[in-house]
C-alpha cells in the first residue's frame, strides 16, 4: 500500500467528535469550531448539548455544521438544571435512551468532551456521555475547567462530584484550573479583546487540533492510533501541552517550562510526544537528553514519540506537543476521590455530596 493510501485509510477509520456540554462547554466549542472547522483532516463533527434552550438559541444559526441538541426536553422543558448535576445526569441518560444522541456516537473513534465544571448540565451530563461512550468502546478525552474559588463552594462541590463520577470511566480527563488562569491575566485578559475564558478555550483548541494531528498525519517516525489508544485508555487524569522553544533555549529547558506547579508527574504512566521542526533540527541526541532527564523524575515512564518535518517552523526552533497520562493534579485530592464505590451520579449522589464537602474542608 502506498504511503498516501495508508494515510487515507487511517483517516477514514478515525472519525472524531467534539461535544460542548452546558453553557461553558458550548461556548468553548464555538471558539474551537470557528478556528478549526476548515481543517478537514480532523474528520470531526461538532455538537452542542444543553438543557437550556435559551443558551442553545444564543449559538449562532449561521453555524450550520454545529448540531444543537436540547437535553431532557420533556422533563426540563428547556429551562436548565438549576445548577444540579444529578438533574443534568438524569436528563442526559433519558436523551441517550430515547436515541436523541445517536448521531453523537455514530461511527466515532474518539470523542472530545468539553464542559465548564461547576454547574448542572455540563457537570452531570458529561458523566452520562462518558458512560455511554465507554459502552460503545469510543475513546473519551474530557476537557473540563475547574471553577474559580470566588464562585463559591457549591460550584467546587459540583465539579468534584462530576470528577469523581467520571475520572475512572473516561479515558483521560484533562483539567484546567480557572484559578491558574488568573496567574497570567496580562496575557489572558488585560488586552480587553479576549474574554476571561480565552486561555482555557485556546487550550482546548490545541488539544483538539494536535491529538488527531499526532496520530493521523504522516511523520517520519510515526505515532499510530493504537499506540495512542493503549496509552490513554483509562489513564484517569491527563495533562497536555504544546510548547515551542525560545531562541537560545535548549529543548529540555522548553520541556521543563511546560509543567505547571500544580502537576505531579512522579507516577505518570506514559508520555506521548511529537516533535516538529526543520529537517535535521530534531536530533536523537536532543531527544535522548530530554528523556534521560525525564527518566530521573520518573524512572517508570513509558515514552512514545514521533517526529515530523515542518519547514514553516523558524530555523533553530523545535515545536512539540505532549500528553502525559495518569498524572496527579495538586488541586484535586485524588485519594479522596478514590473512595467512590459506584461511579455513577445516580446512586451515589447523596454520599458523594457529603464526601465532597469533606474534600473541600480538608484542603
Ligand atoms: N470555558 C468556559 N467556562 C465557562 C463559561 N461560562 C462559565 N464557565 C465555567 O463553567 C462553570 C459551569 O457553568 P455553566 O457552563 O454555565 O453551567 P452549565 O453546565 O450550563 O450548568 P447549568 O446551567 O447549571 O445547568 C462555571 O462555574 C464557570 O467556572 C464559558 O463561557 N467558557
Ligand atoms: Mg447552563
Amino acid at each position: 500500500m502506498s504511503e498516501e493510501n495508508t494515510k487515507n485509510t487511517r483517516r477514514d477509520h478515525i472519525k472524531t467528535g467534539l461535544i460542548g456540554m452546558g453553557g461553558g462547554g458550548g461556548n468553548s466549542l464555538m471558539y474551537v469550531y470557528e478556528r478549526l472547522h476548515q481543517f478537514s483532516f480532523l474528520n470531526m463533527e461538532y455538537f452542542v448539548l444543553n438543557t437550556d434552550q435559551q443558551a442553545l438559541d444564543f449559538i449562532s444559526k449561521v453555524e450550520v455544521n454545529v448540531t444543537k441538541i436540547l437535553i431532557g426536553s420533556k422533563s426540563l422543558k428547556g429551562l436548565g438544571t438549576g445548577a444540579k448535576p444529578l438533574v443534568g445526569y438524569r436528563a442526559m441518560k433519558n436523551s441517550i435512551r430515547n436515541g436523541e444522541l445517536d448521531a453523537v456516537f455514530k461511527d466515532k473513534s474518539i470523542l472530545f468532551l468539553s464542559a465548564g465544571l461547576g454547574g448542572g448540565s455540563g457537570s452531570g451530563g458529561i458523566v452520562a456521555i462518558v458512560e455511554e461512550a465507554r459502552k460503545r468502546k469510543i475513546i473519551t478525552l474530557v476537557f473540563g475547567t475547574y471553577p474559580w474559588k470566588f464562585e463559591g463552594p457549591k460550584r467546587e462541590e459540583n465539579a468534584l462530584l462530576s470528577l469523581r463520577s467520571m475520572y475512572k470511566i473516561a479515558d483521560s480527563v484533562i483539567i484546567v484550573n480557572n484559578e491558574l488562569l488568573l496567574e497570567n491575566t496580562n496575557e489572558a485578559g488585560s488586552v480587553g479583546k479576549e474574554d476571561m475564558f480565552w486561555k482555557a478555550n485556546e487550550f482546548l483548541k490545541h488539544i483538539v487540533l494536535t491529538i488527531p494531528n499526532m496520530i493521523m498525519q504522516h511523520s517520519f517516525i510515526n505515532l499510530d492510533y493504537n499506540d495512542f489508544k493503549n496509552a490513554v485508555a483509562q489513564s484517569q487524569f491527563g495533562f497536555f501541552y504544546v510548547q515551542e522553544m525560545y531562541p537560545k533555549e535548549t529543548l529540555y529547558e522548553a520541556f521543563l517550562r511546560s509543567f505547571p506547579k500544580s502537576l505531579d508527574i512522579a507516577n505518570a504512566h506514559d508520555i506521548i510526544v511529537n516533535f516538529s521542526g526543520r529537517k535535521g533540527i530534531v536530533t536523537l541526541a536532543k531527544i535522548n537528553e530530554i528523556f534521560g532527564k525525564l527518566n530521573k523524575l520518573n524512572p517508570k515512564i513509558n515514552v512514545l514519540f514521533g517526529m515530523s518535518y515542518n519547514k514553516n517552523i523558524p530555523k533553530g526552533i523545535i515545536k512539540f506537543s505532549f500528553i502525559l497520562t495518569n498524572v496527579q493534579y495538586n488541586f484535586i485530592n485524588k485519594a479522596t476521590l478514590d473512595d467512590t464505590k459506584n461511579p455513577t451520579l445516580q446512586n451515589e449522589y447523596k454520599k458523594l455530596m457529603a464526601k465532597s464537602k469533606k474534600i473541600i474542608k480538608k484542603k
